[in-house]
């Protein structure tokens, strides 16, 4: 971010928290502070996510307070094994695709959840040992990666594979008992069948500095120099009245090692619960690779910890002093880009990233297309760079490659599926600071091939 707009983005920034609801408003529409969540986050470069129950999107307080306030859904239950593969080799995607497809029509994106788990496998693979149950693994993890290929942000590749209590060591399992290299099969399968989402390890008590965390660090070191796919870890952060005081500085250990992190399942039980909601926002903005937060349910009644009102609602649907804090706490942070896009770090098969070098004109805009390609498909990312002035909308428009169809589309809205095609921004990426950029894409049946994108936006 070029000096002036780092004061500016300062100067409001501090303008705001001295100013009355109403003079924020007036603000807003200049780009500063955010009125939801979201909103918020996203000006901040991150998401603010929720777990989602398939079966709630019917309950209208529910999904009215989802779509207003959040940008990123994780399916609490519905695409673990026992939801997605109750029988082997038959598989369900009833409940994930209800809740893909309600986060596509919102502009939200998903974290899937999750891949490999010791826990809340279907029966049949609990019976199952050595290498029958690798073999199972790695089909489940290919199919439903595959089924939802394109479609997801960041995998939950393996969930709590460390032991609790002091070893640093793995969790017995039956998984971790066909080999201990079943972790790095199951991000190498995943990385397969899905190039484009970011792959993530994901676990609970390893919110400071601690042995169980220094054991996953250790293992992302190891991974990460030895060529094993992984992009992020994720912090579940299911905590109660305090973050540990060195919460910060592990996420920043691990963003060290060159993954992104992400608070993945967060809820605060305790009396002190906005405070410490406060700290882990702010945590999670001063670490620029933590790129997003997810709230483990939406209201204090739909939270798995009963009766201990972790959430940022309560029962009702009102807004909490918690979520207050974690508002004002988002809109404290500096605006840094626009909702950044699908995966910052490209897969290591992934072209480089297009030139930065384009200089659009002031109010204008440019945008790049990147490929990746296989046998009858592939994936075009296209970057969107705003001019010397900031931009409030976008479209691009471009002629698809002859015989191409596009299957998925991700942060824009498409207006046909082949031949000439426009993409407008959808509602958290229309805004892109001056210099900076915002990425979509969509994935496509038929050949790559090069594309000539035009842009035009509003200012
Ligand atoms: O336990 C809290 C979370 C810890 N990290 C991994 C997450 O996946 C986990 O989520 C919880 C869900 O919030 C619960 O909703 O995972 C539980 C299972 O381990 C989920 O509970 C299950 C119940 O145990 C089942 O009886 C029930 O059928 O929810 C299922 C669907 O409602």
């Amino acid at each position: 971010m070029p000096p002036a707009r780092v004061l500016r983005a300062t100067a409001t920034a501090a303008l705001l928290m001295a100013v009355t609801t109403a003079a924020a408003t007036v603000l807003a529409t200049s780009a500063s502070a955010g009125t939801t969540l979201g909103a918020s986050a996203a000006e901040r470069g991150r998401y603010y996510g929720a777990a989602v129950a398939a079966g709630k999107l019917g309950d209208s307080t529910y999904v009215s307070i989802l779509n207003r306030e959040f940008n990123a859904i994780t399916p609490e239950n519905e695409m673990k094994w026992d939801a997605t593969e109750p029988s082997q080799g038959s598989f369900n995607w009833s409940g994930g695709d209800r809740i893909v497809n309600h986060a596509q029509a919102n502009g939200m994106r998903v974290r899937g959840h999750t891949l490999a788990w010791h826990s809340q496998q279907p029966g049949w693979a609990q019976n199952l040992s050595g290498s029958a149950l690798r073999s199972a693994m790695v089909n489940h993890i290919t199919q439903v990666a595959t089924h939802y290929r394109g479609k997801i942000y960041a995998w939950d590749v393996v969930n709590e594979a460390f032991a609790d209590g002091g070893g640093g060591g793995r969790r017995d399992s039956n998984l971790q008992r066909t080999g201990n290299d079943w972790i790095e099969v199951a991000f190498r399968t995943a990385r397969a069948a899905d190039p484009n989402a970011k792959l993530c390890y994901n676990d609970y008590n390893t919110d400071g500095i601690n042995s169980k965390s220094t054991g996953i660090y250790n293992m992302v070191q190891d991974f990460k120099a030895r060529g094993v796919p992984i992009d992020c870890v994720g912090f579940q952060s299911h905590l109660t009245n305090s973050a540990p005081s060195d919460y910060q500085a592990n996420l920043q250990r691990f963003a060290n090692l060159g993954v992104d992190v992400q608070i993945t399942e967060l809820d605060i039980a305790g009396s002190t619960q906005a405070g410490a909601y406060d700290a882990v926002t702010r945590a999670c903005l001063a670490v620029s690779r933590c790129t997003g937060i997810t709230v483990w349910g939406i209201r204090d009644s739909d939270s798995w910890r009963t009766g201990q009102n972790p959430l940022l609602f309560d029962s009702s649907g009102n807004k909490k002093a918690a979520y207050t804090s974690v508002l004002n706490a988002l809109n404290s942070g500096p605006i840094i880009s626009p909702s950044p896009s699908r995966p910052a770090s490209p897969s290591p098969s992934s072209p480089a990233s297009p030139s930065p070098s384009v200089s659009p004109a002031p109010g204008g805009c440019t945008a790049t297309v990147s490929l990746q390609t296989w046998t009858g498909g592939f994936n075009a990312t296209v970057r969107v760079t705003a001019g010397s002035t900031a931009i409030r909308s976008w479209s691009v428009r471009l002629t698809l490659p002859s015989g191409a169809v596009i299957v998925n589309t991700w942060n824009a809205a498409p207006s046909g599926t082949s031949g000439t095609v426009s993409f407008s921004n959808v509602s958290y990426n229309g805004q892109v600071s001056a210099g900076q950029y915002t990425e979509f894409g969509f994935q496509a049946d038929g050949n790559g091939a090069a594309m000539s994108p035009t842009c035009t936006a509003t200012s």
